[in-house]
């Protein structure tokens, strides 16, 4: 877990000059110390101990228009035995998962607490790119009210060029704009971002960070659901017999194609966008372009382990893969 040693973070930032490339972390630390930059001093902290996985919940969170996406760049375990230096939207890329209600105003900040200059893209909102959608500076912040007017399964991301490589590194998370009303089920709802990591050699310091050229061929280590390869087979996603489950999966890409899929399973309803007034009845498998999302329903009825993948079986064998649990099998 992430201890910040405050009392040791002056000096050791005196030699970084608030970069965090490879070369401003030349102390002599080892695999398990982390690195983190914090709020607007453009600082780096040393923290002890072992370096954080990325991983997130797949659980939707309760909905709040109320946002606040910071940006720091923390050194996170993304694979076993693969520290990398994420560029994170609040501590983890993807970054938070998002769900506000259609209809409301959101009210957004971005905090750029990072060592370069970050953006903001909600492909859920209708605004200004050149007002809103512009670099912030490290230290700096940027607000801004807008309302999501359809409801849906959408990315955000950073937008600040090369964007390639800021999604690449982890700035990209899904936002999900609830229907009016709600959804006419209830329903165990998830949300999972697919999206590719591209792993270069480790640095001096031991921390791996993003290859640009193996993101210009969309050449990916691994393709992971929510941050870390294969965290679902570990600590499988769970539900009842026969319970509907509604999964909101966002594409984050930034390159590749989903095929998502669940094995032994057939979707009873999809719904392209995410958006309800798209339903479409019976499906096997839903295409989603980076970029994009899609809601899946589907109810299975008896107890076992159900995978789900991306069927684009070149990336499954490399982290697109998850456990559904139904029941106690
Ligand atoms: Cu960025």
């Amino acid at each position: 877990m992430l201890r910040n040693t405050k009392t040791s973070r002056r000096a050791f930032l005196k030699g970084a000059g608030g970069a965090v490339g490879a070369a401003a972390l030349t102390g002599n630390f080892g695999l398990t110390d982390a690195i983190r930059t914090l709020a607007n001093d453009t600082d780096t902290v040393r923290v002890q101990g072992d370096v954080p996985q990325n991983k997130m919940s797949a659980v939707l969170p309760e909905t709040s228009n109320e946002i606040v996406l910071r940006t720091p760049h923390i050194v996170k375990e993304i694979a076993p035995n693969t520290p990398y230096e994420v560029w994170t939207f609040n501590d983890t890329g993807p970054g938070t998962h998002l769900h506000v209600r259609q209809g409301e105003t959101v009210n957004f900040t971005l905090v750029n607490d990072g060592p370069m200059p970050h953006s903001i893209d909600f492909h859920a909102a209708q605004v200004p790119w050149d007002r809103y959608y512009q670099s912030v500076a490290p230290g700096e912040s940027l607000s801004f009210e807008w309302t999501p007017n359809f409801p849906g399964a959408y990315m955000y991301h950073c937008g600040t060029p090369p964007v390639l490589l800021h999604i690449a590194n982890g700035m990209h998370g899904a936002i999900i704009v609830q229907p009016e009303g709600g959804w006419p089920e209830p329903a165990r709802e998830y949300v999972i971002v697919q999206h590719e990591w591209y792993v270069g050699e480790a640095d001096a310091d031991g921390v791996h960070r993003g290859d640009f050229q193996k993101m210009l061929r969309a050449q990916p280590d691994f393709v992971a659901f929510n941050g870390y390869p294969n965290q679902y087979q570990d600590e499988p996603l769970v539900a009842d017999p026969g319970e509907l489950i509604r999964i909101h999966v966002v594409n984050c890409g930034p390159s590749l194609w989903s095929a998502f899929h669940v094995i032994g399973a057939l979707f009873e309803a999809v719904y392209p966008n995410g958006t309800p007034a798209n339903r479409q009845e019976v499906a096997q498998t839903v295409s989603i372009p980076p970029g994009s999302g899609y809601t899946v329903e589907l109810r299975i009825p008896d107890e076992g382990l159900y995978p789900f993948v991306t069927h684009n079986f070149a990336y499954t064998g490399i982290g697109a893969l998850g456990i559904l649990q139904i029941g106690n099998p």
